[in-house]
């Protein structure tokens, strides 16, 4: 692009979107730098489109420029997906204007909301009208809509209602040339053809942009029991969830599981929270309980559980909240893993699932694999046990160099673990997504027609390589 070119192309932005929402100067750090500080790049501009009919015409005028756009919400994700490379060419299209909640439909259950609406300002709005929004992860004070969808997010509750995807009854997407694609049925039951939202889903900015989608809402339980307990080992951590499973059923809304290195780093950096037991157990749970009869029963349920978890021996020992404020703390304690990681210093992370029964195992022989390779390397073991999804993240030894130990065995040690979920035939990414983070290793651990397939897909939707390029997919 020329100067004169470049200066015509924000000024056509600028028109669109006005002066104030077309950011070129400053510190941009909030939409160049990922999360996890692994990546800082450059963008030609950020733009902060405030409707669908906005963000339509900057897709237009990108496409006529032959600008790439990358697609951002609230930038929480974990692969380096959603910030511009660093040459300084790519737009930034921030969502973060485009937050309403356009209706809130009780009759149907189900929402309908902007893609750049905040999941706690979600999860509140429809808690005030008497429903359950269950989409639920630590990142939800800042993480939207949109990058929810766009990476199919996960999360602590996913154990009985699913991912985004599972929750997602429609979308409305600017497709990569700039047209609109209206899919907000609500529609529970919709068979006419191809089911295009389930393109869009996951598929990380690289295939359109969300501007809204149509979510399902749960009547709000009438009472949340949470309860923590320390567990022997990996294996009755994993007996324990087959019995929550008998007991609960489908009353059983979350199950985490947390090694003792990664709540000694809670301890450590965050000493203020009060979490149970002495730290010296191998692995505490978080499990949840929603009832739709009352307190009692669901009391019953829980205690019910505990006492058949500790007779077998798969509980040593359990605390169970007594209120809503108990429960949330002992929730914190969970989600300031991943804050307490990143207090510690940079790490190298593996957001894996495998078969829940084949867990142990894996941890076993893996674990013993990493010592023999990364003599010290802690193991920072925790996650989504219900989903038998592992965050199997690896600290540098004590007092070694950080920054060092990511630039020199972050490449052996993910082909080590990588090698091993391949031998035990699970997923390299569970629910973060691929981002450029992971995209080699994509290409590595996924079948040739798988790729090629994707590839197809993402040349129908993008021929010109706009939205999102080199994540993903390597073309
Ligand atoms: P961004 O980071 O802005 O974008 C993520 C991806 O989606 C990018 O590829 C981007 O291009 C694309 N995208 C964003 N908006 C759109 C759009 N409107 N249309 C199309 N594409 C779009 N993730 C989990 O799954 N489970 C967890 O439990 C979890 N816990 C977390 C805890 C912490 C402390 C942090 C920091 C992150 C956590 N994450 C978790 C990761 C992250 O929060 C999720 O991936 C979240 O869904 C990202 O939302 P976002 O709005 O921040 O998206
Ligand atoms: C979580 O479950 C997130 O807390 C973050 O998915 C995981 O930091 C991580 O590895
Ligand atoms: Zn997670």
């Amino acid at each position: 692009m020329t100067p004169t070119e470049h200066k015509a192309f924000l000024a056509t932005l600028q028109t669109i979107v006005g002066t104030a929402n077309v950011l070129t100067e400053g510190d941009l750090s909030a939409w160049e730098l990922d999360w996890r500080k692994r990546e800082r790049g450059r963008a030609l501009a950020v733009v902060r489109p405030a409707s669908t009919d906005e963000v339509a015409h900057v897709v237009q005028a990108c496409a006529a420029a032959q600008v790439s756009l990358v697609p951002q919400g609230g930038n929480t994700g974990m692969v380096v997906g959603s910030t511009p490379d660093a040459t300084g060419t790519q737009v930034v299209l921030s969502l973060a204007r485009m937050n309403r909640i356009r209706q809130l439909d009780a009759a149907n259950l189900t929402v309908t909301v902007e893609a750049g609406c905040v999941l706690q300002t979600l999860q509140e709005a429809c808690a005030a009208a008497g429903f359950l929004y269950p989409l639920s992860m630590a990142s939800e004070g800042s993480c939207t809509v949109g990058g929810n969808l766009g990476t199919n997010a996960g999360g602590t509750q996913v154990v009985r209602y699913g991912n985004a995807r599972e929750l997602c009854l429609g979308l409305e997407v600017v497709t990569a040339e700039g047209e609109v694609w209206n899919g907000l049925s609500g529609l529970r039951k919709d068979n006419t053809g191809y089911d295009l939202r389930h393109l869009f889903i996951g598929s990380e900015g690289t295939l359109g942009v969300i501007t809204a989608a149509t979510m399902k809402l749960f009547p709000m339980p009438k009472s949340m029991m949470t309860a923590f307990a320390s567990v022997p080992s990996l294996d009755a951590a994993v007996e324990l969830l087959g019995l929550a499973h008998q007991h609960l059923s489908a009353g059983l809304t979350g199950f985490e599981v947390m090694g003792q290195f990664a709540l000694r780093l809670v301890r450590k950096h965050f000493p203020q929270q009060n979490i149970p037991f002495a730290g010296d157990e191998p692995f505490c749970v978080v499990l949840e309980l929603s009832d739709h009869d009352s307190e009692t029963h669901a009391r019953a349920l829980l205690e019910g559980l505990l006492e058949e978890a500790l007779q077998d021996g798969c509980v040593l020992d359990a605390v169970v909240a007594e209120n809503i404020a108990q429960a949330r703390a002992l929730w914190h304690i969970r989600e300031s893993i991943p804050l307490a990681q990143a207090q510690e210093g940079l790490n190298i992370k593996h957001d894996i699932s495998i078969a829940v029964s084949r867990i142990p195992d894996f941890v076993r022989e893996t674990d013993a694999a990493i010592q023999e390779a990364f003599p010290g390397a802690r193991m920072v073991n925790y996650g989504h046990l219900g989903d038998g999804n592992l965050h199997y993240n690896v600290q540098a030894p004590e007092g070694a160099d950080a920054e060092a130990f990511l630039r020199e065995q972050e490449k052996p040690m993910n082909a080590l673990v990588y090698a091993q979920v391949d031998r035990y035939n699970g997923s390299i990414s569970a629910e973060h997504g691929i981002g450029s983070l992971k995209r080699e290793k994509l290409a590595e651990h996924k079948s040739p027609v798988a790729l090629a397939l994707m590839r197809s897909i993402k040349l129908a939707l993008d021929p010109h390589n706009l939205m999102n390029p080199g994540r993903t997919l390597k073309l």
